[in-house]
């Protein structure tokens, strides 16, 4: 990471990220298409040109799972440089309450988990390191260095004092 610039870095492409947390669960989807096809993850995708990124999880969650998130509190902003030049800003909300029952979709399949036992070896590498403290509430800014799906180096930037499960 040390030789990366991120002090100029404009990303590419912005997106969205959501997990609901509802007590000690968590609902997570297996995608079927996008970036990180067949990972679990959060609901959430790139944006449309213009929309808000509010109306973009929203949009998403929608899609994915046909669910509506009330209140999304956004709390983390993941900055993604792949090393062929792609880059990606993403912003992570955490719901806890939703409207609509969770269903299967052509992009998506719902699945819950217990929050001590995230599935870690299906997500994206970087989870791993911000998830869990996320959920219990905490803020932060994270930039990760990838070459395809091999994270190469991180740098993460809790905010201090925040915390708010
Ligand atoms: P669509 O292709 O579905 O948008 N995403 C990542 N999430 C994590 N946790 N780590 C990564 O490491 C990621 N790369 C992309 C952001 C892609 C969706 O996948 C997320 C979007 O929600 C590299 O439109």
């Amino acid at each position: 990471m040390a030789h990366f610039a991120w002090s100029n870095w404009t990303p590419q492409e912005l997106a969205t990220l959501c997990f609901v947390r509802q007590g000690d669960r968590v609902l997570m989807i297996r995608k079927k298409r996008g970036l990180g096809a067949g990972k679990i993850n959060g609901v959430g995708g790139k944006l449309e040109p213009g929309e808000t990124e509010r109306a973009g999880i929203q949009r998403e969650a929608w899609e994915e799972l046909g669910i509506t998130l009330i209140d999304p509190e956004p709390r983390a902003r993941l900055h993604f440089q792949f090393r062929d030049g792609y880059s990606l800003r993403c912003t992570v909300y955490v719901a806890t309450r939703f409207e609509g029952e969770p269903r299967s979709t052509l992009e998506a399949d719902p699945l819950w988990f217990d929050i001590h036992n995230l599935p870690f070896g299906e997500m994206w590498e970087d989870d791993q390191l911000w998830l869990a403290r996320l959920l219990d509430g905490q803020r932060f800014q994270g930039y990760f260095l990838f070459d395809g799906e091999r994270m190469l180096s991180y740098l993460l930037e809790w905010d201090e004092g925040a915390r708010e499960p």
